[in-house]
């Protein structure tokens, strides 16, 4: 696959749309979205080939992250350090603001971005990252004060169901926060809050190139097996409502050392990407 290119000039081409009313309407209701043609694939192009470049073609060769888990190998990349990355990440924090639709009028910060190829399953892998992605909620990892953050999951090629793609329980954003899925004893998320059994499945999703989904931090989402032989590579960006502070518990996604409970994120390493 050719993934070489003119960085420049892609970080000059617009990376992505704005959110449309309807599907802004659509996240609110079901707690996630598809965006369709969302993203350009001249920017996708870029965004594999660096993850290959960091992770190897096999997207198994980086360093282990050091949290184990079947759901995906991830590896910080590192997209406001890169010119041609950052502006997509700030054209996301206007679409996540569009979708957290606060009525005070919050900013949006940066939280996190990385990729995060799910390895196939049919292989023997270094790290972990090869198994199915249980169904969770992410909220509770992240360590913030304040429901609001969501995933932009981009896909970095088309993906469908064979390839362990994601499907959502609507409404399930409704549900209140449902714990660390740590803390279920091996068991179903569906067992452990039966009340999840009310909220329909989506389909596992279908990804045609340019195609991503959003999903509140609050809404249950699963995956199956990679069924293919190569990584079903994704990059995540994570904004957060610039409100939202650290509650003091040990996080699983940023350092916390310089940091004070309750206090805001330090503007250097959580930038507002959309004021
Ligand atoms: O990539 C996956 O299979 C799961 C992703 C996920 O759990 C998330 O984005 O919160």
């Amino acid at each position: 696959m050719d993934v070489t290119m003119d960085r420049e000039a892609v970080a000059e081409t617009y990376p992505c749309r704005m959110v449309t009313d309807a599907e802004v309407a659509h996240y609110l209701e079901f707690g996630w979205v598809q965006l369709r043609k969302f993203i350009d694939p001249a920017m996708l192009r870029l965004l594999l080939g660096k993850a290959i470049g960091i992770m190897g073609e096999d997207g198994d060769s980086n360093p282990s992250y050091g949290i184990e888990q079947p759901y995906f190998n991830a590896q910080a990349a590192d997209g406001l350090g890169d010119a041609a990355i950052r502006p997509l990440i700030e054209k996301i924090g206007r679409n996540a603001k569009a979708l957290m639709a606060r009525k005070a009028d919050i900013a949006v910060r940066y939280y996190s971005d990385f990729f995060a190829p799910k390895l196939p399953s049919a292989k023997k892998t270094k790290n972990m990252g090869n198994g199915p992605t249980s169904f969770h909620q992410d909220y509770i990892t992240f360590a913030v004060d304040r429901t609001g953050g969501m995933t932009f999951w981009i896909p970095l090629e088309a993906y469908g169901p064979e390839a362990g793609t994601m499907s959502f329980l609507n409404k399930s954003h409704r549900l209140g926060v449902l714990g660390n899925y740590t803390s279920y004893g091996g068991r179903d998320i569906r067992d452990v809050f039966p009340e999840l059994r009310d909220c329909t499945e989506s389909p596992q999703i279908d990804y045609a190139l340019g195609d991503i989904t959003v999903h509140s931090h609050l809404t249950v989402h699963g995956a199956a097996r990679n069924l293919l032989d190569q990584p079903r590579w994704a990059y995540l960006v994570l904004p957060q409502p610039a409100d939202a502070v650290w509650n003091g518990a040990p996080p699983e996604a940023f350092d916390p050392r310089g940091m004070t409970a309750y206090q805001p994120f330090p503007d250097d390493r959580f930038p507002i990407i959309a004021a």
